[in-house]
């Protein structure tokens, strides 16, 4: 296979010459081609089959100690401007990002295979799709885009129609993180990626294509590139309503883009479109209409059990790729809250000793698994025109101040909570763990152009649509005095959908209070929840105190941006601060 597409055969070239591979192989998507990968790396120790009666079709990879995560203090935006990229974003000018990698990919394909990968970002015959070809020599990338994208000759047909596709070069390089960079070039649609092999960093068509290039693509032609999951609800009586939900990295978006509803809502039915990108335009109608670019789940595991997430936990009992769990000695995969099974090797392959109190599975392992797997997929993920969103959530993991839910006053106000998402730090990303940063609409580390521009593009919506969807907070993270989490979490949160959909739809009641409207006593249902009232009282509890600091904490957050910061959103924030007195 080559290409009829002259400007994607001459970079290949190019790269090729660059890069000095052995083989060249043009990736179909085939199921054989799958096969294929997976029985040459099992051969070569990159993967190792599990158990392959209770887990039939699932393979372990083990990556290098050091390479567990994002790397965000290595990734960078490259504008001519270096006020483009925003304080949000690490910067380089253009020709000093292509020198820094440049020598870096010099040859660092000899003795290897260069795989060449076109994929699509949504369903292939949607018009809000978007098209790339990942080049890389790691046959783990391609089995994990095999998963997660639209890719192979589908894909390629595409890219020769439209002759549009963004580049993105990868190489797993010597793995050594001094050497270790992923570079962007938005007004390249370019991506440049060494030394990594873990998903973020390495998946291109992730977090680099669908949300750092998109997101600057969108800000141009007028629509939205974001962090979010998407799910839709539909209620007993067969009324359905789409939610897209915006929470940083770790922090539940697959089991509640996955949620399921418990005992006590017998008749509501979930159903997942997405669980970690969104992208939303503007349709005929007024509305947002969102997609989900990915076709698959890349998921952290920990965690995952029947009591948090049975559809995940039966979803990766076959077909999955693991990567940095743990095993047993009937080698079935082994994670923290797995309910069963002891582990015996750890996720560097270690033999565990019972002195040992390190985490056997990385707190950043990995699933990586088809969409199609999850039985709440919802059919309408693959409708090119995508989903209408009745409401956007953005969450993040307070311990404190935050209330369960609250309901922001309009859409400028909406941007202002979006905008000032705070959250602890979690381990997808390396850096210390459970310090509350900044984490605006949960895109710190994806956006690719400054926010201050970000939040005045997603200000402008305002005028681009007469039919926008509500907008809200939620906190599943609350402590007690204990540490002991207030709110159940999991299934449970359902019952603050419900909320969130009752008021879009002009059904439930609220009180207004300066940072927005909270529910009424008794609007959220609580029947068949064992939660003491004055827990909930707590969970709704406004402190203007400490509104007033929080406040000032957001006030100087986006007076860093300087004059990029949109008068828009200081106007909001007036209004919060004038409102609590
Ligand atoms: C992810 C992340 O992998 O946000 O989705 O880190
Ligand atoms: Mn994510």
């Amino acid at each position: 296979m080559s290409t009829s597409n002259k400007a994607l055969a001459t970079w290949v070239s190019e790269v090729a010459a660059l890069t000095q591979p052995d083989n060249i192989v043009w990736c179909d998507g085939s199921t054989e081609e799958y096969d294929r990968l997976i029985k040459e790396m099992c051969e070569t120790g990159i993967l190792d089959p599990l158990n392959s009666e209770t887990y039939p079709d699932c393979y372990l990879h083990l990556s290098s100690p050091s390479d567990v995560a994002r790397v965000e203090h290595l990734t960078f935006v490259c504008t001519d401007e270096k006020e483009d990229a925003g304080p949000n974003n690490n910067w380089m000018a253009p020709a000093d990002g292509h020198a820094k990698v440049d020598p870096l990919f010099d040859g660092c394909m000899k003795g290897r295979t260069m795989y060449v990968i076109p994929y699509c970002m949504g369903p292939i015959a949607s018009p809000l799709a978007r098209c790339g070809v990942e080049i890389t020599d790691s046959p783990y990338v391609v089995a994990n885009m095999h998963i997660m994208t639209r890719m192979g000759s589908a894909a390629l047909a595409r890219i020769e129609k439209s002759g549009k596709f963004v580049r993105g070069l990868h190489s797993t390089g010597d793995l050594d993180p001094e050497r270790r960079f992923v570079m962007h070039f938005p007004h390249e649609l370019s991506i440049k990626s060494i030394g990594s092999g873990y998903g973020g960093n390495a998946l291109l068509g992730k977090k680099c294509h669908a949300l750092r290039i998109a997101s600057y693509q969108a800000r141009t032609e007028g629509w939205l590139a974001e962090h979010m999951l998407i799910v839709g609800l539909e209620s007993p009586e067969g009324e359905k309503h789409y939610i897209a939900a915006a929470f940083p990295s770790a922090c539940g978006k697959t089991n509640l883009a996955m949620l399921i509803p418990p005992e006590s809502h017998k008749g509501w039915k979930i159903w997942t479109v997405g669980d970690d990108i969104a992208w939303m335009h503007v349709g005929d109608d007024g509305q947002l209409w969102a997609i989900n670019p990915e076709a698959g789940y890349f998921g952290v595991v920990p965690g995952t059990s029947p009591n948090t997430n049975k559809n995940a936990y039966d979803m990766i009992e076959s077909g999955t790729i693991f990567t940095n769990v743990a095993t047993t000695a009937n080698n079935e995969p082994w994670w923290e809250g797995r309910p069963d099974g002891t582990p015996t090797t750890n996720w560097k392959g270690e033999a565990i000793t019972p002195d040992n109190k390190a985490p056997a599975a990385h707190p950043n392992s990995r699933f990586t698994v088809s969409a199609k797997k999850n039985p709440c997929y919802a059919e309408e993920s693959e409708d090119p025109r995508g989903v209408p969103i009745s409401a956007i959530v953005f969450g993040g993991r307070r311990r404190e101040l935050a209330p369960l839910v609250y309901q922001a006053k309009n859409w400028a106000h909406g941007v202002l909570m979006g905008a000032s998402v705070a959250s602890e730090t979690t381990a997808a990303a390396i850096g210390q763990v459970g310090v509350v940063r900044r984490d605006s609409m949960a895109m710190k580390p994806f956006c690719g152009y400054n926010f201050g521009d970000y939040w005045d593009h997603w200000l402008s919506f305002e005028q681009r649509a007469d039919k926008l969807p509500g907008m809200f907070h939620v906190n599943w993270f609350r402590r007690d005095a204990d540490g002991g989490f207030m709110w159940p979490g999991f299934g449970e949160n359902l019952r603050v959908l419900r909320w969130i959909i009752d008021r879009c739809e002009g059904r439930a009641e609220a009180r207004e209070t300066p940072i927005g409207y909270l529910p009424a006593p008794g609007a959220i249902d609580t029947d068949d929840l064992d939660i003491d009232p004055a827990v909930m009282d707590k969970l709704l509890a406004v402190d203007n105190e400490q509104w007033k600091t929080e406040m000032d904490s957001v006030e100087e957050y986006i007076g860093k941006f300087g004059d990029r910061t949109p008068e828009g959103l200081k106007a909001a924030h007036q209004k919060v601060v004038a409102a609590l007195g």
